[in-house]
């Protein structure tokens, strides 16, 4: 396999930077912090760091509200912390990929501080403005058109109040973002992932989905994935992406695997990769998570491996179990208890055992679990306190209820401080011959150097245990069988044509599961026929 992109067999690590390492002692993490702990990072052997955003903002959305998309916002560090960062990590030999926020901006940007100063301003017509509005509901609770009282008029913010929706059809934007985008190339990335990206095409004329229990509508149906978004950025591929040889993966909630096709499929010069959200969101739905629930394995394993064989001849899949807006799949699909080391791994193999690009959230290679929420004052999500606000405010739930939906759904939960040094902490773990972290460091050393692992093909084995999933990866020289036993139980799956096959990797010492069937409860194993 000599002809294949860098992505294509790269494990990439996502630094939140707020909660990754804080140098200056403030409360908050900070670029010097990721310099510092590159060589972490190196020595896990990952590829590349997607950087969370880290500009200017008034946070309101923990910097995914920009009011300054060309400058460190100081809580961050300086431009000159960020320059440095990308020298000492292409020193070390990882690629540096940035979080780029173009559905909105800040309120706060100055684009929208003269967009909403006239009706007559230049920068009038970057966002979308109305007299009529429907009655879209927005992502973080209330109305998505805002009223704004110097013109009278509302705008539209899909988010939140503070995070407006630029208007996309409007030329002066788009160009206004290539130029930022070069101007990031300039300054040394590799490669972008693009936030929301799905939402960027907006329809001429809005109309109103379902409603919700607060009279609010729905707008999925009507702005993801429209046939606009991939124009702007098939344009965007044609004078930024390709150009200056870009790395793209973009965030599509609600994607479906023909529609990813579209935003991934080598004709289509548009991205490289989508994350798409089926399988994190089988416990809830994407426009509604506030309910208990549990991702069920045998709809899990169908849509893994939906993608897996829709992927197959053409696009690539962004692989992953957690980033910064998902609790920790420890807590969701593994055990927190006895099994959490040896659920975290099986987990961690289910996932760089499939076909595609693994990203690590920070701390998943640790086997991190949610936290326990007791009040609402320890809740600092923007999304997370104003759910609070409405479900219990209207009487839907109890503040006890809503606080225990919370522990398990809020997106606090992957936002706490990495344990440099502390409990079950980062150094101890990278010491350790059989901890998480060393599991996690070997799965990517194996896509590094087995080919089969990397590009093979993708098949489902049948005949499983509904709470095991079995696969093979094939390649010319070589099949893999990635095994993985999601019960706390014993299961049992006889395999005799794998018998004295030769393990790569796997979570049991000593395991019998070639010889006699029997998995150990979340067990997890890959194993190589020639
Ligand atoms: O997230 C997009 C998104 O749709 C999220 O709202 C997601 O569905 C939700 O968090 C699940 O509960 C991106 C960023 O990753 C997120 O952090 C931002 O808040 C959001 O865009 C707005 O920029």
């Amino acid at each position: 396999m000599n002809d294949y992109n860098w992505w294509q067999r790269a494990v990439i690590y996502e630094v939140y930077v707020r909660s990754f390492r804080d140098s200056d002692g403030d409360g908050v993490g900070d670029l010097p912090g990721v310099i510092e702990k590159l060589p972490y990072l190196q020595d896990l052997g990952v590829d590349a760091i997607w950087l969370t955003p880290f500009y200017k903002s008034p946070m309101v959305d923990n910097g995914y509200d920009v009011s300054d998309y060309d400058h460190v916002d100081p809580l961050f560090g300086t431009d000159e912390d960020f320059g440095r960062l990308v020298a000492e990590a292409h020193a070390r030999g990882m690629k540096v990929v940035i979080d780029i926020v173009v559905n909105h901006t800040s309120s706060e940007h100055p684009w929208f501080r003269e967009s909403r100063s006239s009706v007559d301003s230049p920068y009038r017509d970057w966002y979308h403005w109305t007299k009529t509005p429907t009655r879209w509901g927005s992502q973080f609770g209330g109305p998505a058109w805002h009223f704004d009282e110097t013109t009278g008029e509302y705008y539209l913010g899909l988010f939140s109040a503070e995070q407006p929706d630029l208007n996309w059809k409007n030329p002066a934007v788009r160009a206004a973002v290539k130029e930022m985008m070069r101007r990031w190339a300039g300054r040394g990335v590799d490669g972008f992932r693009l936030d929301v990206i799905s939402l960027i095409g907006k329809p001429d004329e809005p109309k109103d989905g379902a409603a919700n229990a607060w009279g609010f509508t729905d707008w999925h149906w009507q702005v993801a994935n429209a046939p606009e978004a991939h124009e702007y950025i098939r344009e965007l591929h044609r004078e930024v992406f390709e150009p200056y040889h870009l790395m793209t993966v973009g965030e599509a909630s609600g994607v479906t695997l023909e529609e990813s096709l579209k935003y991934s499929g080598r004709t289509r010069e548009e991205l490289d990769m989508v994350f798409q959200f089926e399988h994190v969101g089988l416990d809830g739905s994407e426009t509604w998570k506030w309910t208990h629930g549990r991702i069920p394995v045998p709809q899990l394993k169908e849509v893994l491996f939906h993608w897996q064989e829709g992927l197959s001849e053409d696009g690539w899949n962004g692989l992953f179990w957690c980033n910064h807006d998902q609790p920790r799949i420890v807590s969701r699909l593994g055990d927190e208890g006895v099994y959490r080391e040896r659920s975290a791994k099986m987990l961690a193999t289910c996932l760089h055992g499939m076909k595609g690009t693994p990203f690590v959230y920070q701390g998943e290679e640790l086997g991190m679990t949610n936290v326990v929420f007791s009040a609402v004052d320890e809740l600092q999500d923007i999304e997370s306190v104003n759910a609070y606000e409405a479900l219990t405010s209207s009487g839907r739930y109890t503040p006890e209820e809503m606080l225990s939906i919370l522990s398990e759904k809020s997106r606090d939960n992957a936002r706490t401080p990495m344990p440099w040094d502390f409990g079950e902490n980062a150094e101890a773990q990278v010491l350790q011959e059989d901890s998480v972290w060393s599991y996690y460091k070997e799965l990517i050393r194996l896509r590094h150097e087995n080919d089969c692992l990397a590009f093979g093909s993708f098949r489902r084995l049948t005949g499983v245990p509904d709470d095991v999933s079995a696969y093979l990866r094939v390649s010319d020289a070589e099949t893999l069988l990635v095994v993985c036993n999601f019960s706390g139980e014993t299961r049992e799956l006889v395999l005799p044509e794998w018998k004295g096959a030769h393990r790569l990797i796997g979570n049991v010492l000593d395991s019998l599961f070639l010889e006699t069937g029997q998995l150990e409860p979340y067990e997890a194993a890959i194993y190589s026929k020639a």
